[in-house]
């Protein structure tokens, strides 16, 4: 069983940004920055850097060929999502069941990706036995014999464990976890303990958030570190969650990544992706992808940090909005699989080139063929507002290199803010351009656009669309 029940609210521990809503002007960005090499992927750019760059899995996705892909061709390590947490691992006292984790370490093993080990002692998602357990020696038994046999399983298949997760409160003090009230101060070096001598090889770290920058929570675990190497208490390596905000990187991410460093430890970049009040727009994107590149480059200029990970690889698939209403897209791929620009800027952390190439004879306005696209238009409607989602689809067997999509409006319907392309309305008459990151449609390729607009009462779908000047069947 999952425990949401014991999940806190996390929200008062974040402070909520304002998106500014600034469109591109219409037909500015028809030029695609892209990588310079085509074959360049994250991984291939962390491994040039002796770093990985890793996504947290939840194996059943894998069942949709664009995540596969994406995780396929993108990172070279992964870590579970929930797979291998107390409550899946050991759902009954001393009876353990691997199946779901086993799928994540077959995964990461059939693609030559290392396998990252998340977490063994954590406050959350644990199972309810161990709730009924009152006797401070007893639980320590149960939580060492619980790190034993996981970190025993996994040996020689994971390369790092986090030991313990979050067990520190924002102003410093120890969590008053179950583990913290019951056994002590010590349950900690007794994980880690016991975690060393279940897998010898494995790197020890301790992980948390809202520690990525220097403050009360992340100096007592850096007085955590000293204090486990000064009495010879194993630990290989702490990790910095980085579940961000748009436009709060801390400015001093890489001196609190260097400072740990310093101590002899690995450091890493576990769980990132950077939140934003959606729908999301072409300015908070912009934002976004600065905010990836900030991350990347803190950590490609630490040489103890091992690399990044991002704590899923699509916002179709992310715990952000279920936690923080009316916040999302915070990962790197949209809902849609398409690339955001974080990609490029992830990629530019960890020195990616980006280049805007010259567009390809006859231009971005490359009309398509009559009949070459697909347009199909999905509503939700109120009184009298409604948000519109648009996907068109290139049907032709050329790629189109920037596109302008055209329809009317029929009964007096008001576009007031769009996201994922330029949207001005004339009268009746509406253009959509695209987004810079969105201007490629490959042949057989999709993208979708969104926006919000106001009605009269009555609101007909479009019942035409134009793509560069061709017209396109309505699907
Ligand atoms: O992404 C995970 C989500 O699917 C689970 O429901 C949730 C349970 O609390 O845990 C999420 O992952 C967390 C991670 O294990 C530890 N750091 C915070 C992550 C986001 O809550």
């Amino acid at each position: 069983m999952t425990d949401d029940s014991k999940r806190p609210p996390r929200r008062h521990r974040r402070p909520l940004s304002v998106a500014a809503a600034v469109l591109l002007a219409a037909g500015a960005a028809i030029a695609i920055p892209q990588l310079a090499e085509a074959a360049t992927t994250l991984q291939s750019l962390a491994a040039a850097k002796g770093k990985t760059v890793g996504f947290a899995l939840t194996s059943s996705y894998l069942s949709e060929s664009a995540y596969k892909n994406i995780a396929d061709t993108e990172f070279n390590l992964v870590v579970a999502e929930n797979a291998m947490k107390w409550s899946s691992t050991e759902p009954s006292r001393n009876s353990f069941t691997y199946a779901a984790g086993d799928q994540v370490a077959d995964y990461a093993a059939s693609g030559g990706k290392q396998l990252y080990g998340h977490t063994l002692v954590w406050h959350q998602q644990y199972p309810s036995w161990v709730d009924g357990i009152s006797s401070g020696t007893d639980l320590l038994a149960a939580m060492k014999n619980h790190v034993t046999n996981v970190a025993q399983h996994y040996a020689g298949k994971v390369t790092a464990w986090d030991v313990v997760n979050e067990a520190f409160e924002d102003n410093g003090s120890r969590r008053q976890s179950i583990f913290q009230t019951r056994i002590g101060n010590t349950y900690i070096e007794e994980a880690f303990k016991a975690a060393r001598a279940a897998d010898p090889a494995a790197k020890l770290c301790i992980n948390d958030y809202s520690t990525d920058a220097v403050n009360a929570k992340s100096t007592a675990i850096y007085n955590l570190v000293q204090d486990f190497k000064a009495r010879g208490i194993p630990i290989d390596c702490v990790g910095f969650q980085a579940h961000l905000i748009l436009g709060q990187v801390p400015s001093d991410l890489q001196a609190n990544l260097q400072r740990f460093a310093n101590l002899g430890v690995d450091v890493r970049i576990t769980e990132l992706d950077v939140r934003m009040t959606t729908p999301s727009d072409a300015s908070e994107l912009a934002t976004q992808k600065s905010d990836f590149q900030k991350v990347f480059t803190a950590c490609a200029n630490v040489t103890r940090c091992t690399g990044v990970t991002v704590w899923g690889l699509t916002d179709k698939y992310s715990w952000v909005p279920d936690v923080f209403s009316g916040y999302g897209a915070a990962l790197i791929w949209d809902e849609n699989y398409g690339k955001k620009p974080a990609y490029d800027g992830a990629a530019a952390g960890f020195g990616g080139t980006t280049t805007t190439p010259t567009p390809t004879t006859p231009g971005p306005t490359t009309p398509a063929p009559a009949g070459a696209c697909a347009v199909s238009y999905a509503v939700n409607q109120w009184n009298t507002g409604f948000t519109a989602t648009v996907t068109v689809r290139n049907t032709g067997s050329s790629a189109i290199n920037g596109w302008t999509l055209t329809w009317s409006y029929t009964a007096g319907q008001t576009v007031t803010q769009a996201w994922s392309a330029t949207v001005t309305q004339s009268g009746s008459a509406v253009t959509a351009t695209n987004a810079a990151w969105n201007a490629a449609l490959p042949a057989g390729g999709s993208t979708s656009f969104g926006f919000n607009g106001t009605h009269g009462g009555s609101n007909p779908a479009p019942a035409a669309y134009t793509l560069n000047g061709a017209a396109c069947t309505v699907a």
